[in-house]
């Protein structure tokens, strides 16, 4: 019979290590399976699905929100979907699991990279811009990043490569029988 669907929802702070992950943990499943994954990266669903949203909260729940809707309409049909967004606020996150959760598994891994070393790795300048006040409301910085309660699993891209992190994800993919 058709496998069941499930999303793989990273969640942290920007430059936590979420996107590289969810790319390594992509390449690994492309590797190993045929089944088509849909990646919804950060930047695409910002350009296109949630084209004209901010940074206020009310905006970035809408994002979250239709991220889970999405995931949920390909989870249904069996799909695997992956998406790393920051999801900084509890409540977003779990309308995102109970929209998916009614047809698959939601599988959230929170990358808890600590803000100290995503300020230093620094790669886009904006820490320093958001520390300089260019930036306003930047997660980390002057704005509220919730951290997960009980994410299914939690990585730190600080104590771990990219590429063992990965393994982590793939492996506890297998042990749960969802690939
Ligand atoms: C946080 C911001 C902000 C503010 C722009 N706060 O490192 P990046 O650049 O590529 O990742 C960040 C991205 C976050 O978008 P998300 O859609 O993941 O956020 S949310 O889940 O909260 O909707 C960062 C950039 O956008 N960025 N302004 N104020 N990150």
């Amino acid at each position: 019979h058709a496998p069941q669907g499930f999303a793989l929802f990273f969640t942290g702070l920007s430059g936590s290590g979420k996107s590289t992950l969810a790319q390594a943990v992509v390449a690994r499943l492309m590797e190993t399976s045929s089944r088509p994954v849909t990646m919804l990266d950060g930047d695409e669903v910002r350009r296109h699905l949630s084209k004209g949203l901010g940074f206020s909260r009310e905006d970035r729940d809408a994002n979250i929100t239709r991220i889970g809707f999405v995931a949920s309409e390909a989870v249904r049909h069996g799909g695997v979907v992956i998406c790393a967004p920051i999801a900084p606020y509890a409540g977003a996150r779990t309308e995102a699991r109970q929209l998916v959760e009614t047809h698959g598994r939601f599988v959230e891994v929170h990358v808890s990279t600590p803000l100290e070393v995503c300020e230093a790795r620094d790669r886009k300048g904006l820490y320093a811009a958001a520390r300089a006040g260019k930036i306003k409301g930047f997660t980390g910085i002057d704005d509220p990043y919730e951290v997960p309660a009980s994410p299914e699993l939690r990585v730190d891209t600080s104590k771990s490569t990219v590429a063992e992190a990965a393994d982590r994800v793939y492996e506890w993919l297998r042990n749960e029988q969802l690939i």
